[in-house]
Order: C-alpha cells, then structure tokens, then sequence
C-alpha cells in the first residue's frame, strides 16, 4: 500500500484556464516539501469495478458499497448491484457481489452500521432522481444476505440521513417522498421493525436533504445542516429545541445554509462543518456542547474551498478532507462544478488543538460529487468514487469519463513518522462490555502514547454517519497495557457497535487497528 501515485497526467487545458490555474498556483499555501512525512501518499490508482458512491466498513475490515447502475445500463435502473471490497491481500484487493440484493434501487439511501454489524439502509430512488423509495433493508455480513424489512417507512426516502441510537435502534430522517415532494417525517426502526408510535413531524417548513446528524452526549440528536438553524432532537418526545435554548439568532451557523459539506463529531460533544455551499466556502466552524454558551465559532479557513468533499476522522483526532471542487460554475451551474482546475486534488489535515489546516499530497483523480473517503483498519484511508449523475438536471447522464470507478488508498504523514516501525497490538479482546479493564498486548507498551477508538464508518454524500472517536484511558505494564472501556453512562458517547482500536506510540504513530465490539 506504499505505491507512489503517478503525476497527474496533463490534459488540454485553454489558456484562459491556464491563467486561472497559474493564478492558484500563486496563493496557494507551497507545499512544505514532498516527503511523505509532511505530505503523506497517495498510492496508484486501482479498479473497484463499480463506482463507491455509498461505501460501509464492515466489522471484518470489508468495505460494503454500491451505485447506481451497471455500466450501460439506464441512469435510473430498478435495482444496483452491491458489492464487498476485501482490501486484505493487498491493493487492489478482491471484489465480490452481495446475495439477494434488494428488488429496488438503493442508490441515494441514507445507511447506518448496527450495534451488531449488520447494515441497515433506508430508501433509495424510485423512477426518477427525487423520487424516494417507501422501504428499508438489512445487510447481514453473516450470510452476505440483504433481507428486506417489514412495515411502514411512512413514505419515500430519497436523500434520507439514518443514524444509529445509543439503544441500538435507528433515526430515520426526511428524504424526497415517492412523489419527489419532501418527506418531512422522521421514524425509528428497531428490532426490525419501524416503531409504530413514533412518527415525527418536522416543525420547520421545508426539511432538509441528508440532513447532518450526530449522538451527542446528553443522548439527543443535533442537526449541524445543511440549515444554519442548528437544533436538538429529542427521539423520545419528537421535541425539537434550538441550540441556544430560545434564541433563534444564537442557535445558527455563522456561514449560513452549506449544502454537500461535512460535519464531523471529532471529539466528546464537538462538532466541525466544514466548507460546503454554492459558491462552495473555505470556511470551517467549531461547535462545543461542553460550553454552556453553546454557540458556533470559527476555526481557520480551509486552504481550498470546497464542496462535495469528504471528510474523515483519523486515530489521532485530527481530521482529514479530501477532494471537492472550488468552483461555482461548469455545466452543472455550480452543483458539481468539475471545470478543469476546479476539482481541489489536494488534501488537507485539520488540528483540533491549534485549529490550523496543513496542504497533503495530491490525489490523481477529480472526487467530487458521488465520492466517499473513509478510514481503514491499517489507518490508511481509501478516497472512491465520484461522477454518475446528471448535470443538468434532465436525466441525461454525466461525461463518463467523470465517473470515477476507481479508488486510491492515502497514507497519512502518521505512517511515515520516527522510525516507520508502528506499534503493533498483538492481541485484544474481540468484545468488551461498558466498564471493563481489559488487557491490550502491545509491542512496546512504555513507549505508547494515546489508545484510541475510531467508530466503523459509513458514508455518502460527503457525510459519515457513523464515525466518532473514543479516548481511552489506559496504563502501561511490562508486556501489555491496561485499557478501561468507556461506562455504562458514556453509551452516548460510545454507543455499542464496532470501533478500531489503535495504539498510537508517543510521535503519533498508529498500529493496526484491532476491530473490537463494545456491548
Ligand atoms: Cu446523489
């Protein structure tokens, strides 16, 4: 997983754009240096058969995902094809189909990752882009089965957000409905079945598009965006509140509605939205529960605008966008801008503990809209995808040399930090309950500096659902570490499922992640 990318290769580009790009080169940041210490690395581009516009970890280290269509088929056909992405015998890794997928069309769906490893997905699309599909399925790694569930959605799901609660049932939210009309109602499915007493009804006029949403630790449901407006969620009740008690004024984003951006709970109770909107914004913004002011805050501009970008939690708490365009313009008006020189290929790492961005190596390929980023086990991250769509809106499909059936893996400058040797856990429990001790055997157990926990992801969009991040508490002895899971009164903060637990050594090198469940 160590390949060197090969050089962008050139294409025609007319002068008026060369200007453009010469005139980007000049403000943006200079590259410190290229080594991979300071700017990580890209591997060579590799085939995944399908483009991975939905894209699932799996409690094995697979990687679930699906599209649209069969190359050749209609943009819109009845139903997709998922498949599971092995990374484990080295790029670029094996690629087998799911049994018994869906007879409906998943694509555009909102998925969430069960306490158990299973994947629960809720709509998709109907005949048309708009048009929600009224029904849920399951993925069951076990069977590598999909079973759909019984009962009612309350109407079509297009562009819905599913979000897994604490007490391991899931919040489904809004969507287009099978008429293309907004869903505006919200529902939990649980034990298999949609709670027929639940049926929220969002208070505002028009409900949001995939909204962000995230557990946050009083256990109630924040909505970042892509409204200003941000508000809690009471799933017990179906009350919505404001962030800042009655204040309306108080309880938004500064950098108003941004669409296809990414929010990230990178910490206990902290939020950060990052960039999004059309024309498409540097801008990020903090947001932490722990204070009782509770307002947003800027953190530092991003060194590249973007939109449609994905953005991924690493094991050291930073976090790491990729891809995305700058542009407003192009033949999508702006929606999905993928002018030469717009793309951003660029990554960049946001610091939690100074707020500062640092510009990374450059990916090979445009991921913007349809492309997802997430976190492997090995702590590389793998960035897919991207294009199948219609620019304009009229079904007409996208220059399908913009749709991206491939994938590169990144390799954070963490990897090639001190020595290159990693820490390596030799062995760790494969469950552990709330509140236990465990035993974490470890290379070098004097020498480790944080035992962190990095939630299985699942995302689309330019949201991940799922992930978060657990700081352990641990103590060293001569062969092992002594690691305390989170109590019983963190579940909203660590709610049951799956988490990578890596060990990271005192320069902030990762091992491998062990997969552990906390239940
Ligand atoms: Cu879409």
């Amino acid at each position: 997983m160590t390949l060197r990318a090969p050089r962008r290769t050139a294409v025609a580009i007319r002068p008026v754009i060369v200007v453009v790009l010469q005139t980007l080169a000049a403000i943006a940041p200079a590259p410190a240096s290229a080594q991979p210490s300071v700017q990580g690395q890209w591997s060579a581009k590799f085939d995944t058969q399908n483009l991975m516009m939905h894209a699932t970890l799996l409690p094995s280290g697979k990687v679930l995902f699906w599209s649209r269509r069969e190359v050749g088929e209609v943009l819109n056909p009845p139903n997709c094809t998922p498949r599971i992405w092995d990374p484990s015998p080295g790029l670029p890794g094996v690629i087998t189909e799911t049994l018994n997928k869906p007879t409906y069309n998943l694509f555009c769906s909102g998925h969430t990752l069960l306490s158990d490893g299973r994947v629960f997905v809720a709509g998709g699309v109907s005949k048309r882009d708009g048009e929600g599909v009224p029904l849920a399925s399951v993925y069951d790694p076990a069977t590598n089965m999909w079973t759909q569930q019984q009962g009612d959605m309350s109407g079509g799901r297009w562009y819905p957000t599913a979000v897994m609660l604490p007490d391991g049932g899931v919040l489904v939210s809004f969507g287009g409905d099978e008429n293309g009309n907004p869903n505006n109602t919200q529902q939990i499915w649980r034990d298999g079945h949609f709670v027929p007493t639940v049926n929220f009804v969002f208070p505002m006029d028009v409900p949001p598009y995939y909204p962000r949403m995230h557990v946050v630790p009083d256990g109630r449901v924040l909505m970042t965006g892509p409204l200003a407006l941000t508000q809690f969620l009471d799933t017990t009740s179906g009350q919505w509140t404001f962030l800042n008690d009655s204040d309306i004024n108080l309880s938004s984003r500064l950098n108003n509605f941004r669409d296809y951006a990414p929010s990230v709970l990178y910490d206990v109770g902290k939020i950060l939205f990052i960039g999004g909107g059309n024309a498409p914004t540097k801008e990020a913004e903090i947001l932490d529960l722990n204070d009782p002011m509770r307002r947003w805050k800027r953190t530092d501009d991003m060194n590249f605008a973007r939109r449609q970008h994905n953005a991924t939690l690493l094991p050291d708490g930073t976090v790491l966008v990729m891809g995305g365009t700058q542009g407003n313009g192009g033949e999508s008006n702006g929606f999905n801008d993928l002018t030469p020189g717009q793309p951003i290929h660029a990554a960049e790492l946001w610091n939690p503990k100074t707020g500062h961005w640092t510009t990374l190596a450059e990916a090979s390929v445009d991921r913007c809209y349809h492309s997802t980023a997430l976190l492997l086990p090995d702590a590389t991250v793998l960035s897919a995808g991207g294009g199948e769509y219609s620019p304009r809106n009229d079904g007409q499909q996208n220059d399908p040399n913009d749709s991206h059936r491939d994938a590169q893996i990144y390799s954070p400058p963490y990897l090639f930090k001190g020595t290159g040797e990693r820490p390596v856990i030799t062995s760790a429990p494969d469950n552990v309950t709330y509140g236990q001790t465990f035993t974490v055997a470890t290379s070098h157990p004097n020498e480790v500096g944080q035992v962190n926990w990095v939630r299985l992801s699942s995302v689309t969009h330019s949201f991940n659902d799922n992930q978060r991040i657990i700081f352990l508490k641990f103590t060293a002895a001569t062969a092992s570490l002594s690691v305390t899971a989170p109590a019983p009164t963190d579940i909203n903060v660590c709610p049951p499922g799956h988490y990578m637990m890596f060990v990271l050594d005192t320069a902030g090198v990762p091992s491998v992640a062990k997969i552990l469940r906390i239940h």
